[in-house]
């Protein structure tokens, strides 16, 4: 139903987003994509690139007064960086020396470079890693604040924060609670405890003086999401799979996990499963939220929880071994200048395609051209939900 498109290198002119679905009446401001991707572009670790970027989105088609007229919305987001680059990442044909001055040659471990040499049959990786590169999350964050938008519009909210950098996490026993989850956005690390968010710098700090970098895990919450988005009547419309691989598909993410996740492998059945109670005054309450939102592929009621493992990036001060692909000689892998850490950034992109997957979900349980038909429908949804499990005197 939501469907969005990416395109943009990562020292080119600009990375654009098409965003295809959107009901009319949406409220678009840029002054709200623009917070989002500053909330992408910060988080201690970054490297240098995010001192030149001041990430902004120009909306060049789909909205008008305001409001999505629900034809096809098109973001802009020009990479300042380009400026540098103007005459390596130029469309137009260029001397040779263009080509040379930044070409690389040594494939980095765990970067899409040897992988992707092989995919197109070139010894450039520049022409491999400029796509590959973690700067298209900017446009997929410009496109998360158009579904944060219309979810805003339904009660539905997203929010993230880190659970782990390298050796320093949250207890395990630790559930964040919505409120905490508003206090990251003070937070270096985007950590809901600030002794442990203090911890996850200095974790930071003793990475990069070694040359190394620092993975992590982020968690990505929404809450109000309506029962029943998704559907287990097809493998390809399960809703916990549709957020697996949005989630999975975030540069850099090597593992996801719904709910108590991988804590299922190792629970029985018992101590596992959220039990079902009812009331008078409340209808149906689980009083544990294991299953993280979603049993049999769909949504029910509770908030929604995943997590991302984020691998450390592959650019490393300190180099891996790796060869040179035109000689074939052993070579340390090339060096970009570089980030320490993206874990915080990656939870601000997990939001971004939590929102987008709930948004088309929700699209697709609703339908509506506008979003006042959208809403109608959801509330016809909900009343129906209500009269099924709620309290008595909504009956
Ligand atoms: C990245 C390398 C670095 C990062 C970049 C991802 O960029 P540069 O090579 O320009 O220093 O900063 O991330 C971003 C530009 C961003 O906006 O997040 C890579 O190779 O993946």
């Amino acid at each position: 139903m939501l469907r969005f498109l990416t395109a943009g290198e990562s020292h080119g002119p600009a990375l654009t987003v098409v965003v295809d679905g959107l009901p009319a009446g949406v409220p678009v401001s840029r002054e709200a994509i623009d917070a989002d991707l500053r909330r992408r572009q910060g988080g201690y670790g970054r490297g240098g690139r995010m001192q030149i970027e001041t990430d902004s989105a120009e909306i060049t088609a789909g909205v008008r007064h305001g409001l999505t007229l629900g034809s096809p919305v098109s973001l802009l987001v020009r990479n300042r960086d380009h400026e540098n680059w103007r005459d390596v990442m130029s469309p137009e044909p260029q001397p040779d020396a263009a080509r040379e001055r930044r070409r690389l040659r040594y494939p980095r471990p765990g970067h899409a470079d040897l992988a992707g040499a092989l995919k197109y049959g070139t010894d450039d990786l520049r022409n491999v890693l400029e796509r590959a590169s973690a700067r298209e999350t900017t446009a997929r964050v410009a496109a998360g604040a158009l579904a944060r938008s219309l979810l805003r519009e339904t009660g539905i909210e997203v929010r993230s924060h880190v659970l782990r950098i390298g050796t320093v996490a949250l207890p395990a026993t630790v559930s964040a609670s919505w409120d905490e989850l508003s206090r990251v956005e003070t937070s270096a690390v985007r950590c809901i405890d600030p002794a442990t968010g203090d911890a996850m710098t200095a974790e930071i700090d003793r990475v990069k003086k070694d040359g190394d970098s620092v993975g992590g895990v982020v968690e990505v919450v929404a809450r109000g999401v309506p029962p029943g988005l998704g559907s287990f009547a097809q493998w390809d419309r399960r809703l916990d799979g549709r957020i697996a691989q949005a989630l999975m598909s975030i540069h850099a993410v090597k593992a996801v996990a719904l709910g108590a996740g991988f804590a299922g492998g190792e629970t029985r059945g018992s101590a596992f499963h959220d039990e079902i109670l009812w009331s008078a005054g409340a209808g149906i309450e689980r009083p544990t939220n294991r299953a993280g939102g979603l049993e049999g592929g769909v949504s029910n009621g509770q908030e929604i929880r995943a997590a991302a493992v984020v691998k450390p990036i592959p650019t490393l001060l300190m180099a891996l071994r790796s060869v040179d692909l035109q000689t074939r000689q052993p070579q340390s892998a090339s060096v970009e200048r570089s980030d320490t850490c993206v874990v915080p950034a990656a939870g601000v992109v997990a939001e971004a395609m939590l929102a987008l997957v709930l948004a088309d979900a929700l699209l697709e349980k609703t339908g509506g051209d506008s979003l006042s038909e959208l809403k109608a429908h959801l509330e016809a949804t909900r009343s129906g939900q209500r009269a099924l499990a709620g309290p008595l005197d909504q009956r």
